[in-house]
């Protein structure tokens, strides 16, 4: 077992991880921007390195900063959380050249799964399925009007540098091809340094299922079951849950098989997620692949009953999926609802100065934070201030339990979510069920934002 831990982010998830560090009788490093050093997991960490300025490029993001932290605490392994350098396969590779074990999947599968025509090309070949569309990359306008023709409008040009709704580009007709095929490229460039794009059939309204996996340094791979993610405005999610409405036990049983069957072939390790579109027919197909612990995975935590945070630190010193997970059982029912620092009406972020932070609790409730009353929300970073998390026996119970809960959480100071999460969470059509990308467009008063 690990010894110590680095632990290369900040907020919620780097007291997640300080959590299970703990559990595991684990020491800890935190670090820390100059922004943050009166923030918890510096308090909470065995150590803590300050590695720069406020921004993120400065500090978080900076390679040669976090790994002079590591090599003078003398860590044995770096835990990257989400966001920042969790999916960056440069830095997966130094971490192994300085003797450093970088908790995630290898170098290679991050760059496979960062590039997400190769993604697809891979999962399709394992028996996947995926949304129809361009066999790789299309090179030119021509090959585009090409391929678009063969799989019909609309269609949808994605970077394959990009991912999470980064530098896409719905087609509807053949005529707005040349123009959006030019800009998708220009604007692919600039975000990502690579001009390469795909194409795929446009899914209308489509839900977002996603599935946890875990993978050993043996050759194995077991899913966790499925998350619904439909609830997300401009590509951030505002509400998760497991299991979905949408998904019965048999293709949860069938696509959860093809998915490890999949990730095994390719040798997965570590923790991911296997996104997929669901379309109004009840198809559903591959989209992209995220290479790292996920905001939403307590959702998942609470229905399974495994600590995902836990299971990576022993995958990562090859422990056996056998040993870490055993036999899988899925009971009951988790919502997950995010509260940002922002306005809820326009959605504008909200730093500031928190003043009153009275947080929920009582049977099903669990709350990921790293705020508390006298905290000072930074606007460098992103706006997620707390998760709260429902659990019950069933989807009504979870319902109930978080309406009470979204009832009873006080944060005052800063503006936040929770006034849009109450209307979300007794919704009618939220009640039902009835979900879809879309469901937030209603909510949206302002298109300020
Ligand atoms: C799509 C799509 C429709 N058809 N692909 C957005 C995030 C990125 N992971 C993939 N995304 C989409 N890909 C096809 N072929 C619609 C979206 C999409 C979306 C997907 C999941 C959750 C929210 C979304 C909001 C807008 C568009």
């Amino acid at each position: 077992m690990f010894r110590k831990i680095l632990i290369a982010n900040r907020g919620e998830i780097a007291l997640r991880v300080i959590d299970a560090c703990k559990e595991l009788g684990i020491a800890t490093v935190a670090v820390y921007s100059e922004a943050d050093r009166n923030a918890l997991h510096v308090r909470f960490a065995d150590e803590a390195v300050c590695i720069g300025p406020p921004r993120s490029s400065e500090s978080y993001l900076n390679i040669p900063q976090v790994i002079s932290a590591a090599e003078i605490t003398n860590v044995d392994a770096i835990h990257p959380g989400y966001g920042f350098l969790s999916e960056n396969a440069n830095f997966a590779e130094v971490c192994e050249a300085s003797h450093i074990t970088f908790i995630g999947p290898s170098p290679d599968l991050l760059r496979m799964m960062g590039e997400k025509d190769q993604a697809r090309r891979e999962m399709a070949a394992a028996g996947v399925p995926v949304v129809p569309g361009s066999q790789g990359i299309v090179a030119d306008e021509a090959a585009a009007l090409a391929e678009a023709a063969r799989i019909k409008y609309p269609v949808i040009l994605k970077a394959s540098a990009g991912g999470g709704g980064r530098g896409m580009r719905v087609v509807r007709a053949e005529e707005e091809l040349p123009a959006a095929f030019a800009t998708a490229r220009n604007e692919a460039q600039q975000a990502f340094g690579i001009p390469d794009l795909y194409l795929e059939k446009f899914i209308e309204r489509p839900r977002h299922i996603e599935f946890q996996v875990l993978g050993d340094k043996h050759g194995h791979v077991m899913h966790l079951g499925e998350r619904e993610c439909s609830i997300q405005r401009r590509h951030q999610k505002l509400i998760e849950e497991s299991p979905s409405t949408a998904v019965n036990a048999k293709l949860r049983a069938e696509l959860g098989a093809r998915v490890v069957t999949a990730l095994e072939q390719v040798g997965y390790t570590s923790a991911g997620t296997v996104e997929f579109l669901m379309d109004e027919d009840g198809s559903i197909y591959f989209i992209e692949m995220n290479a790292r612990i996920q905001v939403e995975h307590p959702v998942t935590e609470m229905v399974t009953g495994v600590d995902l945070i836990k299971s990576q630190i022993r995958l990562a010193t090859g422990e056996r999926l056998n040993d870490v997970v055993g036999k899988l059982v899925l009971h009951g029912h988790a919502i997950e609802c995010r509260i940002n620092a922002e306005d809820p009406e326009t959605f504008i972020p909200s730093a500031g100065h928190i003043t009153v932070f009275r947080t929920p609790g009582g049977p099903g409730i669990r709350v990921d934070t790293a705020a508390h009353a006298d905290a000072v929300i930074p606007p460098y970073y992103d706006s997620l201030v707390a998760k709260l998390i429902a659990y019950g026996d069933t989807r009504g119970e979870a319902i109930v339990r978080m309406r009470r809960a979204l009832e009873m959480f006080v944060v005052e100071g800063i503006k936040t979510s929770i006034p849009l999460q109450r209307k979300i969470i007794t919704d009618p059509d939220f009640i039902a069920g009835r979900l879809d990308t879309h469901f937030l467009d209603r909510f949206a008063t302002s298109r300020t934002g």
